[in-house]
């Protein structure tokens, strides 16, 4: 038995707001512990829906098979609001250090 299946609220649903929605996926890309490489770090929120203390991509497996995500037509821009934080960060990380005048 799930935690999920215990606080009745669906897979997914990593701030427990009773939805499993774009809000959820910002929340989970934030915490940034996709395929991490550090053993037993992921909590629900963290997007660890298996309950194995890992958020890979069973679990978003497992949540988007449970067919619960819900699509408003708010949540496609929050999706895209969460990639581009994502991207955006990757890019920063990647860039090379700045401070050079011309
Ligand atoms: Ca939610
Ligand atoms: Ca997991």
């Amino acid at each position: 038995m799930l935690l999920s299946d215990f606080l009745h609220v669906p897979v997914g649903d990593a701030n427990l707001s009773g939805v499993f929605n774009g809000s959820d996926l910002i929340e989970i890309f934030t915490a940034a512990e996709y395929d991490d490489e550090i053993p037993g770090n992921s909590s629900r929120a963290e997007g660890d829906w298996n309950c194995d203390a890992e958020f890979d991509s069973s679990d978003l497996l497992r949540a988007f098979q449970a067919g619960r995500y819900s699509r408003a037509s708010r949540q496609s821009q929050e999706v895209a609001a969460a990639r581009s934080t994502i991207i955006g960060h990757e890019l920063e990380t990647e860039r090379p250090a700045a401070g050079r005048s011309a």
